[in-house]
């Protein structure tokens, strides 16, 4: 397929730098720490790495507050640890994508600085600036100018004595918003982008881009929100996917990527709260926004009215009605990312699979994601099937969301045991504890004291024993890799790649409460998944549950979780046993 955009084969692999790899002993992960581990990703097969801030950053939000677009934090390295690693990776033939974040910068960036220091500054209007509430005494509680609340607790506004002012942040009071009203905040920007991809890197993966337009009328105003569960205001529909969200990103498209054939680049927008409508927009090809986006409705699918540190059980028939919609809407006039897990998100074994079948229900959740229609991005230590954190103290988090929501929590009557109940099952640092790369000390991350705890485990749960054992999560998902490129992987040496790249989907038994199936069809071929979502034996009958697919033989088969896969008896019933899966070729 000569004319196919090259980023519809490709699997995209996530490096969130802190936690990767520790090349000094300094107990933080750094750029030469990942140079230094860059067969691990090419041994897996992934296209593309997608590298979490590394920029010069205060590190309040953990390098998505940025201090300089432009240099590289000390904690990570130099300008020159990066270009080692872009020409590292290259020569492995991956491709280095780098986080852009630009909904806001860090409240000791140089345009902040500036932008504070006076009301008549030329960059005030950078950033969101506002006076109190009229009524209020400024600086007072109620005296916000919206009732916004931000991503990590309280207000989303900032009083600020020096110029007696409010600065608007989404997230954390030293991540201050840029006003994309204004050109020169966009020119500035572009410019930068500019440089990063002349210095060699493939694109970008746009931190909360659907949040740069804010509703904003002729003088200024910006409108409350309806209350929310904590007592703040919903801003959302303010600046969700806001009025010229679109304008930006043909521009920035124009400015930026125009210059670059098509080949060369990658853009995925993280996009929180986008409809399905939006993302079709994103990323139709003739609208030249963006390649992808990240959709949210599927990991958000399980949070409680309470937010997502009210966790509720898992609805696994609207999981499946979720993704379907999604593949169903995309396809042909967009594209979309499949994703589980990345550096917000807890662990998917733990969160939906089942940490007792770890192997099998990593397995399993990862066959069902990689088989759909879309780029699948792949988190550090996902590969190897790691667990969640199992924090059981309030001290051991180090993440500001969790911290900023124990602090809290007294006034919003959750009780410790709650609170901790909570941050276990969603805080974001299930997903930042270090990789585990092999059974020693600090499972081989540091020689030091890593900056937070270890995830527990991994004496068994590493890298190098995952790479030993053929029968690992890393060797599933290297597979899933390789069919999606169409290599031969051990067992199967046909190609269903067209397949899973271009195949139309359709999920089958979707009421069933632990059974995910689903095919893919292209033409006369067609590709069979079949999963048990579930930790007991089940038993599907193909006329029934599977719209009445024949059965088949053991060289239908392509790839399975089990050694011994399930093959259906001459009833044409299948027996699959807890997280087992199968993926065949049903011609
Ligand atoms: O996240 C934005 C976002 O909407 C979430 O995934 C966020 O972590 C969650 O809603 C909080 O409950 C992006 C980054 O991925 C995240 O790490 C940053 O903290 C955030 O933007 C601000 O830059
Ligand atoms: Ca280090």
């Amino acid at each position: 397929q000569p004319d196919r955009p090259w980023w519809k084969s490709t699997v995209v692999y996530q490096v969130y730098p802190r936690s990767f790899s520790d090349s000094n002993g300094d107990g933080i992960g750094d750029i030469p720490g990942i140079t230094a581990r860059l067969d691990h990703l090419a041994a897996l097969g992934v296209d593309v790495l997608w590298l979490s801030p590394a920029y010069a950053s205060p590190q309040d939000d953990n390098g998505y507050d940025i201090s300089d677009y432009q240099a590289i934090d000390p904690t990570f390295g130099t300008l020159a640890d990066l270009d080692e690693l872009i020409a590292q990776a290259r020569a492995r033939g991956i491709r280095i994508v780098m986080d852009l974040v630009v909904n806001h910068t860090s409240d000791e960036h140089a345009w902040f600085e500036q932008s504070r220091s006076s009301k008549d500054n030329p960059k005030r209007d950078w950033y969101w600036w506002r006076p109190a509430r009229e009524g209020h005494e400024p600086g007072t509680e109620g005296a916000e100018p919206t009732n916004w609340g931000s991503f990590f607790s309280g207000s989303a506004w900032q009083w600020d004595e020096a110029t007696g002012e409010y600065y608007l942040h989404l997230f954390s009071r030293k991540q201050p918003d840029l006003n994309w009203e204004n050109p020169q905040v966009r020119e500035a920007v572009y410019a930068m982008m500019r440089w990063w991809l002349e210095r060699g890197v493939a694109g970008f993966r746009m931190d909360v881009i659907n949040l740069i337009s804010k509703q904003v009328g002729p003088n200024g105003e910006l409108t409350d929100g309806a209350p929310r569960a904590d007592g703040w205001g919903n801003g959302f529909p303010q600046f969700v996917d806001g009025p010229r969200i679109h304008e930006f990103l043909a521009e920035m498209h124009r400015e930026v990527f125009d210059a670059y054939p098509e080949t060369t680049f990658f853009t995925v927008g993280e996009t929180p709260g986008t409809t399905l409508e939006q993302a079709r927009l994103y990323s139709a090809p003739e609208r030249r926004e963006l390649n992808m986006v990240f959709q949210f409705e599927h990991v958000d699918i399980d949070h409680g009215p309470g937010g997502k540190f009210d966790p509720q059980p898992l609805d696994l028939p609207a999981l499946k009605a979720n993704l379907a919609r999604w593949q169903e809407g995309l396809a042909g006039t967009g594209w979309g990312s499949l994703y589980w897990n990345n550096h917000d998100q807890p662990r998917i074994v733990s969160r939906w699979g089942d940490e007792t079948h770890r192997v099998a229900s990593a397995k399993t959740l990862g066959t069902i994601l990689h088989l759909m229609q879309g780029t699948p991005f792949v988190y550090q230590g996902e590969e190897i099937g790691m667990t969640n954190a199992h924090f059981t103290d309030l001290s051991q988090y180090r993440d500001l969301e969790a911290l900023n929501y124990a602090a809290d929590a007294e006034r919003l009557g959750i009780d410790y045991d709650s609170l901790i109940a909570g941050l276990a099952a969603n805080s974001r640092d299930n997903a930042r504890t270090p990789v585990a790369w092999d059974a020693g000390p600090n499972a081989g991350f540091t020689t030091g004291e890593p900056w937070i705890g270890m995830t527990p485990g991994w004496e068994e749960v590493n890298a190098q024993a995952a790479l030993a054992d053929p029968g690992s999560v890393f060797h599933h998902y290297r597979r899933l890799i390789a069919l999606r490129h169409g290599e031969p992987i051990e067992g199967f040496d046909g190609d269903v790649s067209p397949l899973v790249i271009d195949g139309t989907f359709a999920l089958l038994a979707a009421a069933h409460p632990a059974l995910w199936a689903y095919t893919r069809t292209l033409g006369e071929r067609r590709l069979l998944v079949v999963a048990n979502c579930s930790s007991e034996t089940i038993e599907v009958h193909l006329d029934t549950d599977l719209d009445g697919i024949s059965p088949w033989s053991a060289a239908a088969l392509v790839l399975a979780s089990h050694a011994q896969p399930a093959v259906p008896d001459d009833a044409g019933t299948l027996s699959l046993r807890p997280w087992e899966s199968v993926v065949v070729r049903a011609e």
